[in-house]
């Protein structure tokens, strides 16, 4: 968090600097666009009520989400409610959204303690096991090719490590779950198959009890493809400890790892310190995430407080997405997972001023609005542009920006009359250019130099370059003559 805050300052400090220079500039990917550029996918969780909410399905199914996992549709007691009588018009009525938004689905789930109907806590446990087999194979046998994973198993167990206490484990011990997971496999051959939990992102008892329990089952022979953490977190109570370190522990059994339910809820109301740290706890799990290589990708708990499950849950908190209540990103949050995933944040505006940047970015209130929030502190990093010199001006700009390398764009205008130009500016950080495009360049250590090609050198004129860096890229003052 401390390094955040020196960051956050530093963003300030130039911000002010360089805010009255500030372009416009090309939109920054969607989420699961960013997440995919890591071969992951970013999702949000939906639920059918939701659906006939067109502002909200505009969002949802506009490119931010590349997966979905249903919120309850798919649940025991939304499929069989009663016995071997099923019902799967919910669910496929959320496969149907996201087939038709280029969105995977996440199955969720097939056999959990919870949202039950009350047959399968009546019966006789020597019948246990043959309604959870069948139930099992009807639904991951209707789903099959639908989904790319299940959540077999939910929540098996108590924080303390020790197996919760469910119908199937009174019936079958701990057995249910290795039983579970041979049927999933058997009605679905293609689907990854999960277990899921909260509360074991970071070290701890019960990541550990997950850990050996996925230990065992591999001894046997069980097929388990996965693990689920599902992120379900709150700034009063701290940051899970080392999330990356557990997350990298389960890939190294050679299983898939995913952030299956994420949410940062708080005490109400918001305000804008813990927007702020709630932004470092969303940053920190994506972190964790884009830095294992099988972390497979992050799904949050429907992305808007509107359908949030938090404030029906636990009184008096809320404010957990980073979508507000009415569906407006939260500048904090949302750039908080943006700059996770290795991008740069969202386009600043060309009428910010200077004193609107400070007070947005000082403040990061919820009152702020969130385009000016995000123009101040994405026009820290966004261009420079020097006062004119040589009769031509050039505006030097980072368009997108991940791990190693960066896309820049260089904008030349000029009164009327000019035929030819030339652009360089002085790399401060080892920056070396790649390849560019609407010019024809020069680098001779940290100096460039691009001048216009033949059809090009009347303003105003456009050239694009990838170049590579590491540690800080910092904007060059770029001259045109
Ligand atoms: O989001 C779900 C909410 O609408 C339901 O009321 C609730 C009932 O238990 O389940 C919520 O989803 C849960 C998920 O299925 C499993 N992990 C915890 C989630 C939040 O309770």
């Amino acid at each position: 968090m401390r390094r955040a805050l020196i960051g956050a300052a530093v963003l300030l400090v130039a911000a002010v600097s360089t805010a009255a220079m500030v372009r416009a500039e090309a939109a920054t990917p969607t989420l699961n666009a960013l997440a995919a550029a890591k071969g992951k996918y970013f999702g949000s969780a939906t639920d059918n009520g939701e659906l006939s909410d067109t502002a909200y399905t505009a969002i949802l199914g506009g490119g931010e989400f590349g997966q979905t996992t249903p919120g309850n549709s798919m649940k025991w007691d939304a499929t069989e409610p009663n016995r071997n009588s099923f019902s799967y018009t919910r669910g496929d009525a959320i496969v149907t959204f996201a087939q038709q938004h280029n969105m995977k689905v996440r199955g969720h789930t097939l056999v959990w303690h919870s949202q039950l109907p009350g047959w399968v806590g009546s019966l006789p446990t020597t019948e246990v096991q043959a309604a959870m087999e069948n139930h099992i194979t009807q639904v991951a046998t209707h789903y099959r090719g639908k989904v790319f994973a299940w959540d077999v198993v939910n929540e098996p167990f108590n924080d303390d490590g020790t197996f919760r206490t469910s119908p199937f484990y009174n019936a079958m011990g701990s057995a249910y779950i290795a039983d579970a997971l041979r049927t999933a496999r058997a009605a679905d051959p293609d689907a990854k198959l999960y277990i899921n939990d909260y509360n074991t992102d970071g070290l701890g008892a019960k990541s550990d009890a997950m850990f050996n329990l996925v230990k065992s089952l591999q001894s046997q022979g069980v097929p388990i493809d996965g693990v689920g953490f599902q992120g379900h977190l709150a700034i009063q109570y701290g940051f899970p400890s080392q999330m990356q370190q557990n997350l990298q522990r389960f890939a190294d059994l050679g299983l898939d790892v995913a952030i299956t339910e994420l949410d940062v809820r708080m005490v109400l109301p918001r305000d804008a310190t813990k927007d702020a740290t709630q932004a470092t706890y969303y940053n920190n799990v994506v972190k964790a995430c884009a830095a294992v290589t099988r972390c497979v990708g992050i799904t949050i708990w429907d992305y808007t407080d509107k359908y949030s499950w938090v404030p029906n849950t636990f009184s008096g908190q809320g404010a957990a997405l980073p979508w507000d209540e009415n569906l407006q990103k939260k500048p904090t949050a949302y750039n908080a997972i943006v700059t996770g995933l290795g991008g740069v944040v969202d386009s600043p505006s060309p009428s910010v001023s200077p004193s609107a940047s400070r007070s947005a970015s000082a403040s990061a209130s919820p009152s702020a609005s969130p385009s000016a929030s995000r123009s101040a502190s994405a026009s820290a990093s966004a261009s420079s542009s020097p006062p004119p010199a040589g009769g031509c001006t050039a505006t030097y700009k980072i368009v997108n920006q991940w791990d190693t390398g960066f896309q820049g764009e260089v904008n030349v205008t000029a009164p009327a009359g000019r035929t030819s130009w030339t652009v360089t500016w002085s790399f401060a950080n080892g920056q070396t250019i790649t390849q560019l495009w609407g010019g024809t360049y020069t680098q001779s250590g940290a100096s460039v130099t691009v001048k216009n090609e033949t059809w090009n050198g009347t303003p105003p004129a456009t050239f694009g370059f990838l170049a590579n860096w590491s540690g800080t890229n910092a904007i060059p003052t770029a001259r045109c003559s």
